[in-house]
C-alpha cells in the first residue's frame, strides 16, 4: 500500500476506527505534533528572533537553561492546558510536577523532555523533544506526583520529534513504532516510516568517549573491543551529536547502540529516566530492539522522584545484549 499522503491525522484515526487507540489518546498525540510543528518553525529561525544561548537560569538538575529550552517547554504546556486530557506534566524543565488541568475525568500525565541536546541549539545541531503518556491513577480532581512516578511497562504511548534535516515525530501505536515527516509545504506529519523495525544488530555507537578514565574498567574494556573493530558482528563505526534522540534515531532505524553509562562522578549517569529514557526505551522495545541500564531493563524501573537518573544502553538487542555482558564481565 502507498504511504504517500497519510496524514498523522488520518492515521490516528483509521487506528481510532480499528479499536486500536483511544480517541483521546488520538487528541494528545495530535497536540504533540502541533507542539512539534511550532517548535520546529521555532528552531530554525532561533538565530534571526534572539532565541539562542542561554537564559541565566538553572533547571531542576542543576543545567544551565537555554533561552531554547524555557521555550520549549511552554509550548508543550500551552499545547496541553486546559484539554481537559493531560491533567500534569513532569519535565525536564520543571522542578516539580506541574498541574495543568485539574479535573475528576482528565485522563492522562505527561512526561516530557522538551528539548533533548539543548547543547547544540547555538550551533544548528540536531535536536529532540521526548514524551511519554502515562494513565492517571489517583481518583481526586488533581493529580499528585505520585501519578507520575511510574514504570515504563505503565506508559500508554511513547515517541519523539526529531528537529534535524527534516522534522521526523515517532510514536508508539499499539504495539507498533510509527514514523511521520514533517512536508513543510503542507505543514502536515505524514506516515513516512510505517511499522519501523530495529536490525537485530549494527555498525554504529554512539557515546561520549570524553568520560573513559572515568567509567568501569568493564566499560572500558568494551570499548577497547569496539575500537579493535576485528569483530565485525559488533558496532564498529562511532557516531556521537550530542543529543540522545538523534543518535537514538540512528540506532532504531539503521541499528547499532547508544550507551551513556555511570560513572565515578555520576553513579547513574546523566539521562534521567522518567522523561528520556522510559519513552524512547517503549519505541525501542516496541521495534524490536532493547533498552538496559546495563544490568537491568529500562521499562522495570519504578521511578522514585521526577528527575532521578539511569544510566542507559538502547539499540539493536543483540549490540545491547552483547554490551550487559561485557558490563558484567569484561570480556565478549
Ligand atoms: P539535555 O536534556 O540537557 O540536553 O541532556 C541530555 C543530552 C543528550 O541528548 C545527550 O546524548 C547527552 O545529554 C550529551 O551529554 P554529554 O555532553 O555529557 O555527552
Ligand atoms: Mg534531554
Amino acid at each position: 500500500m502507498s504511504t504517500q499522503g497519510i496524514t498523522l491525522n488520518r492515521y490516528l484515526w483509521q487506528q481510532y476506527k480499528d479499536d486500536k487507540i483511544e480517541l483521546d489518546l488520538l487528541m494528545v498525540l495530535e497536540q504533540m505534533a502541533y507542539a512539534g510543528k511550532i517548535l520546529a518553525g521555532e528552531i530554525s529561525r532561533a538565530a534571526l528572533v534572539g532565541h539562542l544561548g542561554l537564559a541565566g537560569e538553572k533547571n531542576a538538575t542543576g543545567d544551565s537553561q537555554k533561552k531554547l529550552d524555557i521555550y520549549s517547554n511552554e509550548v508543550v504546556i500551552d499545547a496541553f492546558s486546559h484539554l481537559g486530557l493531560v491533567t500534569a506534566i513532569a519535565s525536564e524543565e520543571l522542578d516539580e510536577v506541574e498541574l495543568i488541568d485539574c479535573g475528576y475525568d482528565t485522563p492522562y500525565i505527561l512526561v516530557t523532555d522538551p528539548l533533548d541536546g539543548s547543547s547544540n541549539t547555538d550551533v544548528a545541531g540536531s535536536l529532540g523533544t521526548i514524551f511519554g503518556i502515562y494513565r492517571r491513577e489517583s481518583t481526586g480532581l488533581c493529580a499528585t506526583e505520585a501519578d507520575a512516578l511510574r514504570s515504563g511497562t505503565e506508559l500508554v504511548t511513547a515517541g519523539y520529534i526529531l528537529y534535524s534535516t527534516s522534522t521526523i515525530l515517532v510514536i508508539t501505536c499499539g504495539d507498533t513504532v510509527q514514523g511521520f515527516t514533517l512536508d513543510p509545504n503542507v505543514g502536515e506529519f505524514l506516515l513516512s516510516h510505517p511499522d519501523i523495525r530495529t536490525p537485530e544488530s549494527g555498525k554504529v555507537y554512539s557515546a561520549n568517549l570524553s568520560y573513559y578514565a572515568d567509567w568501569h574498567p568493564h566499560l572500558q574494556q568494551y570499548v577497547d573491543y569496539l575500537s579493535d573493530r576485528t569483530d565485525k558482528s559488533q558496532p564498529t563505526s562511532l557516531r556521537y551529536s550530542g543529543a540522545l534522540v538523534g543518535d537514538f534515531h540512528r540506532c532504531l532505524l539503521q541499528g547499532g547502540v547508544y550507551f551513556y553509562p555511570g560513572s565515578n562522578e555520576q553513579e547513574d549517569g546523566k539521562l534521567r529516566l522518567l522523561y528520556e529514557c522510559a519513552p524512547l526505551a517503549l519505541v525501542a522495545e516496541l521495534a524490536g530492539g532493547k533498552a538496559s541500564t546495563g544490568t537491568q531493563r529500562i521499562l522495570d524501573i519504578q521511578a522514585k522522584s521526577i528527575h532521578q537518573r539511569a544510566p542507559l544502553a538502547i539499540g539493536s538487542t543483540s549490540a545491547v545484549s552483547f554490551y550487559e555482558q561485557f558490563l558484567k564481565t569484561g570480556t565478549s
